[in-house]
C-alpha cells in the first residue's frame, strides 16, 4: 500500500510541474480513483491439516494465511492476512492483471500437539495473470500444504561479480543447509536446474538442463544438523580474477565439467555429471533460473529425455527448490510447481555481487531453522554480500 501512496505522490508532482497538462492528468487520476474497489478474499484448506489443528471434521477456513496480491502491470502490492473466518477483505484495488499468493505457516510446535509429525507445514497457493474488476465477486483460494524440506538451498549466490572484467560470472555457488534434527548423507543427493516451458504440461517430471550428483557411495558425505555445505562452479580464490568477486578456495565441492577446459581444484571433490545440456559449466542464470535439490534413488541409474535434451528427473525426488528472477512478479514464466516453489526470489539486476539468502525463521539454542514455506518471495532475501559457508542470523 505504501508503493500506492508513492505512486500518487509522484503523479501529485508531476501535475504541479506541467500545469498545461492539469486537467488530462487529474481527470485520469479521478477515473482510476473511482474504479477502485474492494475485494474479498477467502481462504480454505480441505486437507487434513487445519481440520486436525482446530480439531474439527468439517473446519476448512485458515485465518492468519497472508494474502498477497501484484499488479503485472503497475508498481502495486497489496497484502494482509486473513481473519477468523479465513477472509481477509483488500481495499483500493485498481482494476487490472493480478498475481496472487496465499501462504500460512503452521509451526512444528503447534503441528506436533495435533498431528503425528514433527516439522513445520505451510499451506500455499499462487495464482497467475487473474484478472481483476470490480464485481463484487469475492475470490476463493484452496491452499495445499507443503511439508518443509530437511536439507534446504540456504543461499545461492548466481548474480555474478561487478565489472571489471565484465560478465563475471564464474564465482557462482550453492550453499546447502541441514534445518532438520537428524543426519543427512548427501551422497545421493544432486542439483540441477529446470528449463522453462512444462510446468503445465508435464506436471510430475522436472525437466532438467544440467544434472549434477554428489559424490561417494552412500555414507561417504553426512551433513549434520545446522551444518552446511557450498558447492562452487569453481572452487578457487575468485578475489585474484575479479576484485569484487569471492574466495571459493575453501568450497566443499565443485562441479567439475570434463567435456570442457573447465578448471579442477584437486583438494576440492567434484560433483558427478549425470547430464550437462550446454556450457562450458554448470552455469546457473545471472538473469533468472530454477535450481532444485534430489534426493535420487538407487534405482535411478538410467534417464528419459525430452526432444529437446533435457534429461526428465520425477517430482516425488525433490527436496527443495529455489526460483529466481530478475523481475520478481513475472509469474507467467514460472518454472517450478508450487509445491516445489510457489513463489520468486531475487529482484536483482545482473552483475551486482549480491546473493538470496534464506531467512532464518527461528534460532533454538546455537542453532538455526531456516524459513521453509516454498515460497521463495517469502522465505528468502537479498544479501549484498554473499556469504559461503556462513547463516546472517
Ligand atoms: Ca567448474
Ligand atoms: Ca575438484
Ligand atoms: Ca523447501
Ligand atoms: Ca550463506
Amino acid at each position: 500500500m505504501r508503493r500506492l501512496t508513492n505512486k500518487l505522490v509522484k503523479i501529485g508532482i508531476y501535475i504541479v510541474a506541467l500545469p498545461g497538462l492539469f486537467l488530462f492528468c487529474k481527470e485520469k487520476l479521478t477515473q482510476t480513483d473511482s474504479r477502485q474497489f474492494t475485494l474479498q478474499v477467502t481462504v480454505q484448506d480441505t486437507s487434513f491439516v487445519t481440520r486436525s489443528i482446530f480439531e474439527d471434521s468439517s473446519h476448512t477456513a485458515v485465518p492468519g494465511a497472508r494474502v498477497k496480491l501484484m499488479s503485472l502491470h503497475h508498481d502495486l502490492i497489496y497484502e494482509a492476512v486473513t481473519e477468523s473466518e479465513g477472509s481477509v477483505w483488500l481495499k483500493n484495488i485498481v482494476p487490472g492483471m493480478y498475481n496472487c499468493t496465499v501462504t500460512k505457516l503452521y509451526t512444528r510446535d503447534t503441528v506436533k500437539k495435533y498431528l503425528p509429525l514433527d516439522q513445520d507445514i505451510s499451506l500455499s497457493a499462487s495464482m497467475s495473470a487473474i484478472p481483476l474488476e470490480q464485481s463484487g465477486e469475492p475470490i476463493r483460494v484452496t491452499v495445499e500444504p507443503i511439508f518443509s524440506s530437511n536439507v534446504v538451498i540456504s543461499e545461492i549466490y548466481y548474480n555474478g561479480a561487478p565489472s571489471p572484467p565484465a560478465y563475471y560470472f564464474h564465482d557462482q555457488f550453492t550453499e546447502l543447509y541441514n534445518n532438520s534434527d537428524e543426519i543427512i548423507y548427501l551422497d545421493q543427493y544432486a542439483i540441477g536446474d529446470v528449463a522453462y516451458g512444462y510446468r503445465e504440461d508435464d506436471p510430475h517430471m522436472l525437466h532438467c538442463i544440467h544434472l549434477y550428483q554428489f559424490p561417494g557411495q552412500g555414507m561417504d558425505y553426512p551433513l549434520y544438523p545446522g551444518e552446511m555445505i557450498v558447492v562452487a562452479q569453481d572452487a578457487v580464490d575468485h578475489l585474484e580474477y575479479n576484485t569484487r568477486s569471492v574466495d571459493l578456495s575453501a568450497a566443499d565441492f565443485e562441479y567439475y565439467n570434463h567435456l570442457s577446459s573447465d578448471i579442477d581444484n584437486h583438494n576440492v571433490p567434484n560433483m558427478v555429471q549425470l547430464h550437462h545440456k550446454y556450457g562450458h559449466d554448470f552455469l546457473y542464470s545471472v538473469f533468472n533460473d530454477a535450481v532444485v535439490l534430489f534426493e535420487l534413488t538407487a534405482a535411478d541409474t538410467t534417464w528419459t529425455y525430452d526432444s529437446f535434451n533435457h534429461v526428465l528427473v520425477p517430482v516425488e525426488r525433490v527436496v527443495d527448490g529455489v526460483e529466481y528472477r530478475e523481475i520478481t512478479t513475472q509469474y507467467q514464466y514460472k518454472r517450478l510447481p508450487d509445491k516445489i516453489d510457489s513463489g520468486i526470489g531475487g529482484g536483482i539486476p545482473a552483475y551486482k555481487g549480491k546473493s538470496i539468502i534464506r531467512k532464518v525463521f527461528r534460532q533454538t539454542g546455537s542453532k538455526f531453522i531456516l524459513m521453509d514455506n516454498n515460497n521463495s518471495s517469502v522465505d528468502f532475501k537479498v544479501s549484498d554480500q554473499p556469504t559461503p559457508a556462513k547463516i546472517d542470523g
